[in-house]
């Protein structure tokens, strides 16, 4: 089989408002987050004879309530990559569009995460307010979805705090829960015991096992929290 035919037949079966999203544009990013082009989102998790993926610049917004509870979602079983896993609040890509590029105070990332939790959880971009976002680091990480699709990115790490109404978009979200750290350790515990079929995505998992319960205890005093600059390689 010649790569063109892989490529070609690369969306074959899947849910046609997922393969729609499939073009959209994402910002290619070497191992620093310099920018270096964009390409397809299908181009950038396609696993190809040649190439694995293509590392892009991504977001991960972990939403947390009044009473400090942590929004995870269950991915729909249309997603292309990651069907049906728990995953945190929302997670997507900044793409290649002038406001969504760019890199002072992350101004970009904070848009395109505006955006999607709009568009996945139905919560109105107006009541999201932008500086709200505490951006806390970056992971580079690379992660395999199945033998077709990968993850290859740099992920900004957003926290939110809030109460907001949510409006869920069925296309992308299954089912959504608020967690305390205990019920998050549960689930971790369920997930892995042999047999369980509850699945977590690996860059949840990632910041979960990292950095997690460090924000979880500050979550009320996250201004003294520091950003930190360092891209985590993981
Ligand atoms: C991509 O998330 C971003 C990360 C951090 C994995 P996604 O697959 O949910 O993206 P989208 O919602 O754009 O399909
Ligand atoms: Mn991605």
């Amino acid at each position: 089989m010649t790569v063109s035919n892989v490529v070609d037949s690369g969306l074959v079966g899947y849910d046609e408002e997922q393969i729609k999203l499939m073009e959209e544009r994402c910002i290619l990013v070497d191992e620093n987050d310099v920018a270096i082009g964009s390409d397809s989102k299908k181009n950038c998790h396609l696993i190809t004879p040649t190439q694995e993926g293509k590392l892009h610049r991504a977001f991960s917004v972990f939403l947390f309530d009044s009473q400090n509870r942590l929004l995870l979602q269950q991915r729909s079983e249309e997603k292309i990559t990651f069907p049906d896993y728990f995953t945190n609040t929302c997670c997507s890509h900044p793409l290649d569009l002038p406001n969504e590029k760019i890199e002072k105070d992350q101004l970009g990332v904070r848009l395109a995460a505006q955006r999607k939790l709009n568009h996945e959880l139905g919560i109105p971009k107006e009541s999201i307010n932008i500086a709200d976002f505490k951006y806390l680091t970056r992971i580079h990480y690379k992660a395999n979805s199945d033998e077709k699709w990968v993850e290859h990115e740099v992920d900004y790490i957003l926290i939110l705090k809030g109460d907001y109404e949510l409006h869920v978009n069925e296309n992308e979200v299954k089912s959504v829960r608020y967690v305390t750290e205990d019920e998050l350790n549960a689930m971790f515990n369920e997930a892995s015991t042999p047999g369980s079929n509850l699945l977590l995505t690996p860059w949840f998992k990632l910041v979960c096992q990292n950095f997690l319960s460090k924000w979880w205890k500050k979550i009320d005093n996250l201004n003294e929290v520091e950003e930190d600059s360092t891209i985590y390689h993981m």
